[in-house]
Order: C-alpha cells, then sequence, then structure tokens
C-alpha cells in the first residue's frame, strides 16, 4: 500500500537525495554522477511512497524487492538507503574506501537492505524474474520486485531472456523499469546501439508498458500508481524519460559526466544548481 506523501514531499526527497549523491561523490573522490542523479525521483518515490519495507526489519517476508540492475549508480542507491534508515548517514563518508561496505557496486552481503548484488548489467531482470518466481512458490502473490535498469543496459541480450520469462510466467508483480535517459557510457544510445521503439519492444514482449518523465515527480508518481494497481496477468514496464546527470547543469546531458571526479569548484557550484532546483 502506497505511503500518503504528497508530490511536492517527494520532491523535496529527491532533491536532498540528489544532494546526497553529489556528497557522497565529494567523499568518494569520484563517481557515476549521470545516471545516479537521473534516476534519483524514481528511487526517492519508490523508497518514499510505493515500495512496503522496513528499515527495523530489513528482511521481512512481506517487503517489496528492489534490484539495481544499473549496479553502477550504487551513488544514488545508497544514499537513498541512508535516507530511509538502512544504513547511517555518516556512513556515506566512507563511501568507495578502502574496506568500506560500499563500493562503486551494491552487495547485497554488505548495504543494509540491498536485496541484490549487481555490477554486471544485464543481469537485474532476470534476477527478478527469479524472486517472482520464488516469491509465488512461498504464496507470496502480493510484494512487489522492482528493476531499474539503464536504457544503454538494453543492449544485453540477457534483459530479454528475462522479459520473455516474465512474460511466459506472467509475473504481474513485477515492475521494469527503464532510465532512460538516452545516454551510456560512451555516447547516445541511438549512436551506439539503437534501443527505440523501447516501448513497443517491451509491448510485444508481453509487457503492460507505462510511458512517463522520470524527472518530473507528478507524472512518475501516475505512471507508479498504475503499475502499483496492475490488475492485469502481464509484468509492467515503465519507460522513465529521464535526462542524464538531472539537476547539476554542466552534468546534464552531457555524456563526459558518466563517471567523474569534481574539484571543489564544480562541487559547490553542483550544490548550488541543485539547491536552486524547486
Ligand atoms: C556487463 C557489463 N558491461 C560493461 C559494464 C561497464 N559499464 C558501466 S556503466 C555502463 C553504461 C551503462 O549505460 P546505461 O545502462 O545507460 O546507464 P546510465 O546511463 O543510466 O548510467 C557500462 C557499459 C558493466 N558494468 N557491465
Amino acid at each position: 500500500m502506497p505511503k500518503d506523501i504528497s508530490v511536492s514531499e517527494l520532491k523535496k526527497v529527491a532533491k536532498e537525495l540528489r544532494l546526497n549523491i553529489v556528497k557522497t561523490a565529494n567523499f568518494a573522490g569520484s563517481g557515476h554522477l549521470g545516471g545516479s542523479l537521473s534516476c534519483a525521483d524514481i528511487l526517492a518515490a519508490l523508497y518514499f511512497k510505493y515500495m512496503n519495507v522496513n528499515p527495523d526489519d530489513p528482511a521481512m517476508f512481506d517487503r517489496d524487492r528492489f534490484i539495481l540492475s544499473k549496479g553502477h549508480c550504487a551513488l544514488a542507491y545508497v544514499p537513498c538507503l541512508a535516507m530511509a534508515g538502512f544504513v547511517p548517514m555518516n556512513s556515506l563518508e566512507h563511501f568507495n574506501h578502502y574496506e568500506s561496505p560500499y563500493g562503486m557496486h551494491p552487495d547485497s552481503k554488505k548495504v543494509r537492505g540491498c536485496d541484490a548484488s549487481t555490477g554486471s548489467l544485464g543481469h537485474g531482470l532476470p534476477m527478478g524474474v527469479g524472486m517472482a518466481l520464488g516469491l509465488r512458490y512461498q504464496g507470496n502473490d502480493t510484494s512487489k520486485v522492482v528493476v531499474l535498469m539503464g536504457d544503454g543496459e538494453q543492449d544485453e541480450g540477457s534483459v530479454w531472456e528475462g522479459a520473455m520469462a516474465a512474460h511466459h510466467y506472467k509475473l504481474k508483480n513485477l515492475i521494469a523499469i527503464v532510465d532512460r535517459n538516452k545516454m551510456m557510457i560512451d555516447g547516445k544510445t541511438e549512436d551506439v546501439m539503437s534501443i527505440e521503439p523501447i516501448d513497443k519492444k517491451y509491448e510485444a514482449f508481453g509487457f503492460k508498458v507505462i510511458v512517463c518523465n522520470g524527472n518530473d515527480m507528478a507524472d512518475l508518481d501516475k505512471a507508479l500508481a498504475e503499475a502499483w494497481a496492475n490488475d492485469s496477468d502481464q509484468p509492467v514496464c515503465i519507460i522513465a524519460n529521464t535526462e542524464k546527470g538531472f539537476g547539476v547543469k554542466r552534468f546534464q546531458g552531457n555524456v563526459k559526466w558518466h563517471y567523474g571526479a569534481m574539484n571543489s569548484d564544480l562541487f559547490k557550484e553542483a550544490v548550488a544548481d541543485i539547491e536552486a532546483m524547486d
């Protein structure tokens, strides 16, 4: 059951998450800023409104499961888990440091509240299929399994094997989200390996497809509400149109900021840009 939290409150959460993303990158020395900032609204809406999760009991059986298939964006995920109470906020200061529980990719054995170790792209959707089937076999037909993927990640063949299985097994509790920020590591998706029409592809694979603006909280909230209320026997795929680096002008739509390190001036500029967001 989604929590009663307004769009404007969720926007504030997303803004705070963006600030924590750039602060954590600053602690770490570098990070995947572009893809972390593009998906901040999605994570904020999932963890603060939609997903049934409990920081006091991270392994509770009836929780919703989340898989960060674009695992390089632990830079957004771990700060979100900290804000949601799963890990201490001050532990972010050691992100990606030697012997820290947090590397650039999340490790479910080390990060409290993390359901799946990821980083090798293309594995989250097949893992999500396994989790959703496992829940069904255990008699749980209410928990959602949410998988957040990148758009460049769609180039991995295993995504489509997972999609085929999700439809075959009628995994109606599975929600795939594609962070459609139009860029991957080395350029625009449509230049490197065209994925369009991505909505039609998921439709053809048997998904109920919802397209939204993933950086507009009101639109995203509508899309997630529809996904949560899915009463068909189809898995759901949300194509969330976003912008890489959203929130920091210098990073926005700039593939050079897929991964990078900020000097102190740039860090201050990034914080100021985010603080100026409405
Ligand atoms: C199997 C695999 N190949 C290569 C990489 C290296 N890699 C890390 S991020 C990235 C680009 C991913 O692009 P996208 O999925 O669009 O992510 P986003 O733009 O949202 O950060 C690549 C190729 C990886 N993590 N896994």
